[in-house]
């Protein structure tokens, strides 16, 4: 076992060059139980204590993440030291008082977006998660699950390649085995594939069928709303038979954007590019002459369902970047009081 079966590549041997010293080794995270995690380096595994500058963005480690490890010989602690550069990065908006960035899986080349043909279905939802999959670098690839669960499944497929341009869309049953070999194509040594969705869609399942044995808890669908309890308490990159990392992460059930302009870009563009064309600058997409949008949706160029979750996302992007101001203001704020707060000890002091 080496780390280049865990995905380490030129990518990250040019920046190690560059960087690392004679007492470092590279190590990718593959666990993240919170205060602990676990990383792969090329002796095999082991467990570190996560950083604790919190407020380092540059240490904010997610797993799928490459980072120098260090070994203390006088102490005999193991230390992350700096994190490598990532190539990809799926971040969501973390809930909380405070708005922050979190990181959900790092260095990921695929991300699979599951929901599964049953009850859970939801549009909106995967066109949330299919916004912040182009924007993390990774490409993504919609999972419907339990296609056995469902009777129509040819024109759910064909529903979401409607919301999904340029996006493969697979069915699956993990009961069945089917569309399984369909997906296969994207298990390919040394490469990283992340699956998301709610609790409950079938992720664990799907590794297991994938692994071909039981290495992941799954468990029993509530029948009442079909839902899933929540088994998957931790994010883990899990190396299958063929060489490619899958990881499994717990269920998300909505998805609060962080970052949007590419991800706005790739999947609403055409929108876009119809508002340039408007007459007025400032339309408001109402009742103005000349609104290219409403042309386009009266001749149905544009379907109505997608226009309305443009309006939708753009304002919450709005709303986003007026919080991130926030943030930013309150932080140059409290920076200037502490700037003043040392002028006024060092004038004292001149003064004394
Ligand atoms: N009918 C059907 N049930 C499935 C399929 N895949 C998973 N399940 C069931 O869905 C439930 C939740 O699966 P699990 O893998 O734990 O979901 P996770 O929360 O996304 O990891 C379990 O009871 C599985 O047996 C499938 O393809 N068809
Ligand atoms: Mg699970
Ligand atoms: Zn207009």
């Amino acid at each position: 076992m080496s780390i280049k079966d865990y995905g380490w590549d030129e990518y990250f041997e040019n920046e190690w060059k560059q960087k690392s010293k004679d007492n470092m080794y590279p190590a990718r995270i593959i666990a993240d139980y919170g205060q602990v995690l676990r990383v792969m380096t090329d002796t095999g595994t082991q467990l570190v204590n996560r950083p604790l500058k919190k407020h380092d963005k540059a240490l904010q480690l997610a797993v799928g993440d490459w980072v120098a490890l260090e070994y203390n010989e006088q102490n005999q602690v193991l230390s992350v030291q700096y994190l490598l550069n990532r190539k990809t990065k799926f971040s969501r908006a973390a809930a909380g008082i405070e708005l922050n960035e979190q990181i959900v899986a790092a260095n990921v080349d695929y991300v699979f977006l599951l929901q599964s043909l049953n009850l859970d279905f939801n549009m909106k939802r995967l066109e949330r998660y299919l916004i912040a999959a182009w924007e993390s670098g990774a490409m993504p690839v919609v999972v419907l699950t339990k296609a056995d669960c469902c009777i129509d499944v040819g024109k759910r497929v064909a529903d979401v390649y409607k919301v999904a341009p340029g996006v493969e869309v697979h069915a699956i049953s993990c009961v069945t085995g089917e569309g399984i070999e369909s997906i296969k194509k994207y298990f390919i040594y040394g490469k990283t594939v992340a699956l998301l969705g709610s609790s409950g869609v079938g992720k664990s399942t799907l590794v297991n069928s994938l692994a071909g044995e039981r290495i992941l808890k799954t468990q029993e669908i509530r029948e009442d709303d079909s839902k899933g309890r929540h088994t998957t308490t931790h994010r883990e990159l899990i190396l299958l038979p063929g060489g490619c990392l899958i990881m499994d992460t717990p269920g998300m059930r909505s998805i609060s954007l962080w970052e949007a302009d590419t991800g706005m870009e790739v999947m609403f563009g055409d929108i876009e590019d119809l508002i340039n064309r408007c007459r007025f600058n400032d339309c408001k997409h109402e009742n103005e002459p000349g609104c290219a949008v409403r042309e386009a949706i009266e001749a149905g160029m544009i379907e109505l369902k997608r226009w309305e979750s443009w309006l939708k996302l753009q304002k919450e992007l709005k709303h986003l970047e007026a919080k991130k101001e926030g943030k930013l203001r309150l932080l140059e704020k409290q920076r200037g009081r502490q700037i003043s707060k040392y002028q006024k000890e060092f004038n004292k002091e001149r003064r004394s």
